[in-house]
Parts: structure tokens; sequence; C-alpha cells
């Protein structure tokens, strides 16, 4: 027997799971939360930041979390298939799980949008994947059609226990910091996660006066409705896996933000994109470009004077790994250096 708590074990006082709930685990959660002086540096200095770093989760992202338990309800009331729809990471874990479960997973996916580490993975972990012609939220009211009419199980985060397995990273941090942080900046896309952290804080610290964090969600400038206030038809951005127009949990996102004292703000794609290689650079902490924009709505926050940082304590949710993404890196090719083996060569090109 090896010593291993099940993340809903765990915290199982704190969720609402129903009794036939199942087990289905990777052993999800339990992620670091990396101290980052030197981006903290980088971004004006003098307070303290921490990366959430949530691609170390057994798919590579903050997915897993939720889907340990959507597919362990699914299981324990007798599915045998279940559904979603997907900018990628969700039908990655989707398709793990449901492999671990012994059962289907069907994943739809916006044609031709879906960065290669995640399409590789729903394909290793055994799913059927169906490119739609059309966008995330296309595909997402199609799900939504057909759960209705058949006995799959829906798994994306509309999906209340998605929601009840994400908590359990606000839990997490607080448990690490001892209280919750002052600020939390997250990307937000179909807005799943945001309702998940919100309600997690808020659910710890009516057991545990863990305190709250003012919460800044932050979307694509191309794919903000929450910031524009309606839905975007044709969303863009090169952060694929928040490139979502009609987010699902939308009014929950706009009222965590309220509540909280925050707010949700946009990003442009070259910010995104200047994040990422920042926090790879600077911390070795290396993301997928949806992943970097809390970081980069904190940095342009900071930067217009709109956010006073000194002595705060922030806590920053880096979602997926950079792995999931290579394209992104290596599209306008990398100039690399080439050397005959030969010691000679290799002295006259170094350059430290
Ligand atoms: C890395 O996989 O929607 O606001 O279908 O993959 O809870 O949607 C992914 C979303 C942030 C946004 N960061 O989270 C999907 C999907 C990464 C993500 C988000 C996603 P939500």
């Amino acid at each position: 027997m090896t010593n291993f708590t099940w993340l809903l074990d765990q915290y199982r006082h704190l969720l609402n799971l129903p009794a036939h709930t199942a087990r289905v685990t990777l052993h999800e959660g339990h992620t670091p939360l990396i101290p980052a002086p030197s981006l903290a540096g980088a971004l004006g200095g003098g307070f303290q930041l921490w990366i959430k770093y949530e691609g170390l989760n057994p798919t590579g992202s903050f997915k897993d979390r939720g889907m340990t338990a959507a597919i362990s309800e699914a299981l324990g009331r007798g599915a045998k298939s279940v559904i979603c729809a997907s900018t990628g990471n969700t039908a990655a874990s989707a398709a793990a799980y449901a492999a671990r479960a012994g059962m289907q997973a069907v994943v739809l996916i916006p044609q031709g949008k879906v960065a290669a580490g995640k399409l590789a993975g729903a394909v290793a972990y055994g799913a059927q994947v169906v490119q739609v012609d059309g966008s995330f939220d296309q595909a997402l009211a199609m799900v939504v059609a057909l759960t209705e009419k058949h006995p799959l199980a829906l798994v994306n985060s509309i999906n209340p226990y998605r929601i009840e397995g994400q908590k359990t990273a606000a839990f997490e941090i607080c448990d690490a910091l001892g209280t919750a942080p002052d600020w939390l900046c997250l990307p937000v896309g179909n807005a799943g996660n945001i309702t998940a952290y919100w309600a997690g804080f808020k659910g710890y610290h009516a057991v545990q006066a863990t305190g709250l964090p003012q919460v800044l969600g932050v979307q694509a400038q191309g794919s903000a409705p929450l910031v524009l206030g309606h839905p975007v038809d044709h969303p863009e951005t090169v952060a694929t896996a928040i490139r979502i127009g009609k987010p699902a949990r939308g009014e929950e996102a706009l009222l965590a933000a309220e509540e909280s004292g925050g707010r949700i703000i946009a990003v442009s794609d070259d910010d995104i994109l200047a994040m990422q290689k920042l926090l790879a650079s600077s911390e070795g902490i290396w993301v997928e470009p949806a992943s970097a924009a809390g970081l980069a709505g904190l940095a342009q926050e900071i930067a217009g004077g709109r956010f006073d940082p000194h002595g705060q304590r922030i806590v920053a949710v880096c979602t997926g790994h950079g792995l999931k993404d290579p394209g992104i890196i290596t599209q306008g090719g990398i100039q690399l250096e080439s050397i005959p083996p030969e010691l000679g060569a290799l002295e006259a090109v170094i350059r430290s």
C-alpha cells in the first residue's frame, strides 16, 4: 500500500459530491505554489508573487481537478460514455480519465484551432475526436443539445462536479500560504475556473476564516466577451485555449470579480506571448500562451497605474504546461548555430 490520499477525499468535507461518486484518479492536484521573485522584480518589485503551476497535473492542465470529479460521478451512476466540447485541454483530460474509468470519450474540437500537444493527447488516450468547422461555442451548444437526447455524460464545466473538483486549487493555495492571497490572477475562457476558485475561497473562508482574495480575471483582446459586455461571434487569439466568445459561466465570472472587489480585463496577444517568454526566461516556468494571460493582465494593471502591488501577496494561476503548444515557440523557425564536431569550433561560438 502506498500512502495516497485522493484530492477529493482530502477536501471531501468542503465539496458537494453525491454518495454514488466512484473513484477515478490519476493523482491529480497537489501542484506547487512556486515563488517568482525575479518576475516580481521585473514587474517593479515590492510585492510577493507565486505561480500556482497547474501545468504539472497528470494531463498537463488544471482540467484534471474537475475531471476526476466529473468522471468519478459519471462512472458511479453507470454512465458508459462521456462527451465534451473543447479548445483542447478539456478534451485531453476527459479522454485520459475516461480511459482510466473504462469509458468511451467523444470530444468536439474547433477545427484547426487546437494546439498539437492537446490533440495528440486526446488521440493517445483513445478518445473519438470530432472536429467541427466552427467555433468552440458552436461545438459546446451541439454537445448540450446532444446530451439532452442521448445518455452521454456531459463533462464540460457546465457539469457542477467539474466546479467542485476545481475548488481544490483554492484550498491548496490557502493551505500553502496559511490564508488566501490578497490577489488572484487567472485567465478566463469559458469561465468555469474563475467560478470554481471564487466558490472555493468562499467555502474555505466559511470554515477556516482564511480570508478572500480580490480576483483579476484576464481575457484575450480578440475573445473578450466579459469585458465588452456581449458575446463575440468570431473570437480570435493566439491563446487558443481561451478562444471563446460566449462563456458558459460568464455571469458567475462577472459576479466573482465584482464580489471580490476585483475585475475582468483584456490583454493583447503580443503581451500574452511576451509574458510567456518572460516567465520562462526569468523563472524557468514554461506555460502555454493562455496560462500567461493572468500575469500579462497583472503587468498591464501595474504599468497603467491602476493597481498598486506594494506589499501585496499575489498568486497567478498558470493553467497549462508550455509543452501543450510547442508550435507557438517554433513557428517562426528557430535559428540554431551549427558547428563541426571540433572543440575549437565550440570555443569560437559559446557566448558565456
Ligand atoms: C490552459 O479545454 O475551455 O475559464 O475546452 O485550457 O475555466 O474555461 C480550456 C480553458 C485557461 C480557461 N487556461 O479556463 C477547454 C477550455 C487554459 C485552458 C482556460 C482554459 P475556463
